[in-house]
């Protein structure tokens, strides 16, 4: 690929006043910020005014972080440090404005930072006839969670012609966040995509995979970036092809993370539940008890408003079903933490008696 406009300025990737504070308060001198834009298994790629570089971590950082969720992620803004052979060396992580973060796949309770600051998140779900309003909704707490903008897509618009009735059901469980149509066939709404990413900004897209969301990203790109994965209608499982995530810079500007199909989509925490659902939340204030369950107590305005026909009972049952899944998730994050906790006050008492054995005399004190 040819490279006609050379490296970006900082501020096209996205580099901010308050991004600048925290590079001096660091005390990086002699590190230059640069932005992750992709991750492999611990192998980086960062962009900033030198081009496009591999990195890696320090040593340092290696022994000093224990979090995985502390390790920089795609978006991320690092301070680093031009290695004399080989990688650039990554020395730290700048503080994030905002991280999709999800529960890594697999049984270990691990936070997965899937994009970093991020200014909006694109919950990508395709009309093509077996749209999951209850997987969208859960995409969209997600994406509430991550404190970036919520925006839910419809893609491939051109495949029917029934959008006002299925609008009508995603605007119920949008949550407040805006709906766009689009189709990269027709071209339907690609220009107020773009027009939301805007310059400087840095837009995720998230969602099944088959909907179009690499096909997208070539449209906004004007050639092909990502690879497609050539499903068949009907069958709407779509092949992996998207291996990992990575980071776009526009022609235009703005910068989009596609990323590969998340099959597992947990909620890190409840925290985005409360924007999600807030129509349950607003209703559950007018109930007559403070802890009503919902569950046919008397006085309950949310049963009143299932009865009325004004709240879908599916809403409630999936609302219950994510608060589930978010406690349970809370405590075994809680047994990890104080795992930790015992861990690190053992390490230190154990350091603190041989200190004060040496200066005191083992039978002292
Ligand atoms: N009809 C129609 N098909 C689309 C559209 N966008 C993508 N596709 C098709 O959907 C399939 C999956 O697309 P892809 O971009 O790989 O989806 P991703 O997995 O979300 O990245 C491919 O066969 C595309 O050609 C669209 O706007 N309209
Ligand atoms: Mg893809
Ligand atoms: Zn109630």
């Amino acid at each position: 690929m040819v490279i006609e406009a050379g490296p970006p300025r900082l501020e096209d990737l996205g580099w901010n006043a308050t991004l600048a504070d925290a590079h001096a308060e660091h005390d990086l001198s002699g590190r230059v910020p640069a932005r992750v834009v992709a991750e492999d298994r611990g192998s980086y790629r960062v962009l900033g005014p030198a081009g496009e570089q591999r990195a890696a971590v320090t040593g340092r950082f290696r022994f000093e972080t224990n979090d995985p969720a502390d390790y920089p992620a795609v978006g991320d803004w690092v301070a680093v440090e031009a290695g004399l052979t080989g990688d650039t060396i990554i020395h730290a992580v700048l503080p994030r404005r905002s991280a999709l973060i999800r529960q890594a796949a697999g049984r270990r309770t691990e936070a997965q930072v899937v994009g970093a600051n991020l200014d909006i998140v694109f919950v990508v779900a395709s009309l093509n006839g077996d749209l999951n309003l209850r997987r969208l909704e859960r995409y969209v707490a997600v994406a509430w969670e991550s404190g970036a903008e919520p925006v839910v897509l419809l893609s491939k618009a051109d495949l029917t012609d029934d959008v006002e009735a299925i609008l009508a059901g995603v605007s119920a469980i949008a949550a407040g966040a805006s709906v766009l149509i689009v189709s990269s066939f027709d071209g339907r709404g690609v220009d107020a995509v773009r027009a939301r990413i805007g310059p400087g900004r840095t837009a995720a897209f998230v969602g099944s995979s088959g909907v179009g969301k690499s096909t997208l990203l070539n449209k906004l790109a004007g050639e092909e970036r990502a690879s497609v994965s050539e499903i068949r209608e009907g069958d709407a499982r779509g092949r992996h092809t998207t291996i990992r995530r990575q980071i776009h810079l526009l022609p235009e500007g703005g910068l989009v993370l596609d990323t590969p199909g998340m099959r597992e989509l947990a909620l890190w925490d409840g925290d985005g539940l409360e924007q999600s659902f807030a129509e349950i939340d607003g209703l559950a204030a007018a109930c007559r008890f403070g802890d009503c369950a919902h569950d046919a107590e008397p006085g309950c305005a949310v049963g009143a408003a299932i009865a009325a026909g004004t709240l879908a009972v599916e809403r409630l049952e999936s609302w219950r079903k994510l608060q589930r899944e978010a406690r349970h998730h809370e405590r075994q994050v809680n047994v990890l933490a104080r795992n930790e906790e015992r861990r690190k006050w053992k390490a230190i008492s154990k350091s603190v008696g041989k200190h004060m054995d040496a200066k005191y005399g083992a039978d002292r004190w």
